[in-house]
């Protein structure tokens, strides 16, 4: 049992300096934000996920974790904090830059330094080992230095942590196996030891692999709606088969990683990653495909006030970051729509908090975004939006429009409302008879089909 010291109080290193107190371990876990310290020092949390709190108030009761603005010499230090991308697509490098930096007054022969941050491939054995230097002592032979990247999934990050597999990737083979022993305290999966470089590869490709099979499933929609199919049918039919299982279309890609890490793939070997590249465009088009599809609804009825179902990346979580929902809303606006935004876990305040979203439409209650509305646009696919009554949001409307762009609501029911549904990804073709338009597709159903 061992005192570590955790830089950086966020998703991942909160979580892990907790669960490492909770394991034996004396943890310190350090953040330059004061505001966040004095917060946590009375008990308060700053994140929502679930167990979080109790294991945090459990591990500042029992004495074995305490939160600090400065790191202590410690026998290991683990940085996780943010790797923001720049406007031009690349890492932002400067909190772990000043991470490093904090510990080196403290680092001492035969400690053990881990990086988590999601980094470039070639960072730890670069930039992060020459500034480890700085110390004076050499980061091969003196220190044993690792990369070891988180895979935890927001909503169930406690239980993950615990888990999954995980891969420690070495400087040096001492390095790696000193990473391993820390985390076999608390990890459950398997631990796998590496080298430093393809430790923050095989993170890239993770989720660069989940990036460019979503952008094959946003191009099967665009495809489908060109020419009359729907995309929903057309995927769950193709998923029947084995080995093919193609992801959700929708209106781009958001969050914290998926959105951002293939860019840092690219940025350390631009000339092979065109698929790559070509993947993260694609999904970064659908905020603004999403904004046509509304705009040429609302040309129908000469209306222009939207009012928007969810603003998080994802549905059931209440983070905003990279949220495609916050690209969509800004899109509408600079095109001249009134917006008012709806989301049952992000309250208007925190909407407006340029941390967030900086988005000032967003509204407390349902009836609030859609009143007077022409259009109602589900962005985020919560729970909750699925049992809402589609005859009372529309008696409130001026005229009863219904865009999804989740695929995530009963639209047979909201038809019978007298909505007129549009969703993304299902083409529609005219029909022989008449001008109206019919859903392409065996079913004819109307209903959501499950992908
Ligand atoms: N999305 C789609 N279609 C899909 C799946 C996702 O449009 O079929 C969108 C979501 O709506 C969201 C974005 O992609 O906007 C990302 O969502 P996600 O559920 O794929 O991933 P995250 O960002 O919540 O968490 C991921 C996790 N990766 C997965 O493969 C599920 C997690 O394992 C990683 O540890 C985490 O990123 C991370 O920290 O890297």
């Amino acid at each position: 049992m061992s005192k570590i010291c955790v830089l950086g109080l966020g998703y991942i290193g909160l979580p892990t300096a907790s669960i490492l107190a909770t394991h034996g371990h004396q943890v310190v876990g350090v953040d330059v934000n004061q505001a966040l310290i004095r917060r946590l020092r009375n008990g308060e949390v700053h994140i929502q996920e679930p167990g979080l709190n109790t294991l945090v108030q459990a591990g500042l009761n029992s004495g074995k974790l305490k939160v600090a603005e400065q790191p202590e010499a410690a026998d290991a230090f683990i940085i996780a904090v943010p790797t923001p991308i720049s406007p031009d697509k690349r890492a932002d490098l400067g909190y772990v830059e000043s991470a490093a930096r904090a510990i080196l007054p403290y680092l001492q022969a035969g400690n053990t330094v881990i990086l988590e941050s999601t980094v470039p491939p070639g960072t730890t054995a670069g930039m992060f080992a020459s500034l480890l230097a700085e110390s004076g002592l050499d980061p091969w032979t003196e220190l044993k230095v690792a990369h070891s990247p988180e895979r935890v999934l927001p909503g169930r990050i406690l239980e993950e942590l615990v888990s999954n597999d995980r891969v420690t990737g070495g400087l040096t083979p001492a390095g790696a196996q000193s990473a391993r022993d820390l985390y076999a305290s608390f990890v459950q999966g398997e631990i796998f030891m590496s080298d430093a470089t393809t430790a923050e590869m095989v993170k890239l490709m993770e989720n660069t692999y989940r990036d460019v099979n979503i952008a094959l499933a946003n191009e099967f929609a665009l495809i489908a709606e060109s020419i009359g199919v729907n995309v929903w049918e057309a995927i769950a039919t193709a998923n029947r088969h084995p080995r093919v299982n193609v992801l959700r279309p929708g209106p781009g890609v958001g969050g914290h990683c998926i959105a951002v890490d293939p860019w840092f793939m690219v940025q350390c070997a631009p000339g092979p990653s065109q698929l790559i590249a070509s993947a993260r465009r694609l999904n970064d088009r659908m905020p603004e495909h999403v904004v046509e599809i509304v705009r040429t609804a609302l040309a129908k009825v000469k209306g222009n006030k939207v009012a928007v179902l969810g603003l998080s990346y994802k549905g059931d979580v209440d983070d905003m970051r990279e949220s495609p929902a916050v690209t969509v809303v800004r899109w509408l606006l600079a095109s001249g729509c009134e917006v008012l935004a709806y989301d049952p876990l992000i309250s208007p305040e925190v909407a407006a908090d340029p941390h967030h979203g900086g988005l000032k439409v967003a509204v407390g209650t349902v009836d609030e975004a859609v009143l007077d509305a022409d259009c109602v646009l589900l962005l985020t696919d919560h729970s909750p939006f699925k049992q809402l009554d589609p005859s009372a949001v529309g008696n409130m409307m001026r005229h009863r429009i219904l865009v999804d762009a989740r695929n995530g609501l009963p639209h047979a029911k909201w038809e019978e409302a007298g909505f007129t549904v549009q969703v993304l990804g299902r083409g529609v073709q005219p029909g022989p008879q008449s001008d109206t338009a019919v859903t392409n597709g065996f079913h004819k159903s109307t209903e959501a089909v499950p992908a």
